[in-house]
């Protein structure tokens, strides 16, 4: 964590009661201990291939979440009743892939270790591997859940093996065919198609119809949930880095989400939301409300 923001916290104790607004994502200000969900920020966006922006992702929904209701009409609970501690961002090298995932790696394993779950944020998709990596070694059985617009099946992107557009390829070598539910996929080569196809993971394209069918298949194994939030359609999430027309809207998003609630998820994270392509924070504000979701649902 950020030497600045673990200042901060050990400081904060001896300040005098001040009217300030917490900076942590809606209060989420459990402590350590009793925290069941650790909430962290990873803000790298370096091997963006279109736009970059989603480095700046966790700080504006820090942010913004001032302006949403701790409580959820959907779940009828209040997220100020679940045990969760938003910890800050990553402090992680800009420019450098492998190094950023391994202090990803090791951030996570000490989240698991202490029995909690890490809500990762985005950043860029490549993130993804780096917690599921540290998920995996503790749950060998780990099935993972991918929802997206893109398949991110390549096996190298311009030469690169670490890239946002290879980032399942990499975490299929970790858990396998048959350990990967991909839904709302509608951009990818015809290699990447042909991949699923093949058996390797199991696609379901364009929308989130499946979400019951993915339920009974991973039945009590533990789930890793990857939300890359380019699967709304872009007229209601405009604000990510490679947008693709076609998508999910948010309402049916959502309910697919809600539905995985009764899996044995062990960690999430929600990535590619880069806010600064939309200046009316629509995007930042749908990241949000479906945050919220996941933390109480989780
Ligand atoms: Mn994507």
């Amino acid at each position: 964590v950020a030497e600045g923001n673990k200042l901060m916290s050990e400081d904060k104790g001896k300040l005098p009661d001040w009217p300030v607004v917490e900076s942590s994502f809606l209060g989420c200000s459990a402590s350590f201990e009793v925290a069941e969900c650790i909430l962290f920020g990873a803000p790298f966006d370096s091997t963006s291939s279109f736009k970059p922006g989603s480095r700046f992702g966790p700080a504006v929904m820090r942010q913004d979440s001032q302006n949403l209701e701790i409580y959820s009409p959907y779940q009828e609970r209040e997220l100020a009743a679940h045990k969760v501690i938003d910890i800050g961002d990553l402090d992680l090298p800009a420019g450098n892939a492998a190094k950023s995932l391994e202090i990803i790696v090791t951030t996570c394993c000490r989240m698991l270790n202490a029995g909690k779950k890490p809500v990762m944020l985005g950043g860029e998709h490549l993130v993804t591997l780096g917690a599921l990596k540290a998920c995996r070694e503790r749950w060998p059985d780990l099935a993972v859940i991918h929802l997206d617009a893109h398949a991110d099946l390549r096996d190298d992107y311009l030469g690169e093996r670490l890239s946002h557009a290879t980032v399942m390829r990499r975490v299929w070598e970790l858990v396998g065919d048959g350990g990967i539910w991909q839904l709302g996929i509608r951009s990818g080569t015809e290699q990447e198609f042909a991949f699923a196809r093949a058996g390797h993971v199991r696609m379901h394209p364009f929308d989130v119809a499946a979400a019951g069918q993915v339920i009974a298949e991973i039945g009590s194994r533990p789930v890793y949930l990857t939300v890359d939030l380019d699967i709304l359609d872009p007229s209601c999430f405009p604000g990510t880095g490679t947008p693709e027309a076609g998508g999910v809207n948010f309402n049916d998003l959502l309910q697919a989400v809600m539905k995985f609630g009764g899996l044995h998820i062990i960690a999430a994270d929600l990535v590619e939301l880069a806010p600064h392509y939309d200046l009316a924070g629509i995007s930042t504000a749908a990241a949000l409300k479906l945050l919220r979701e996941i933390l109480i649902m989780l």
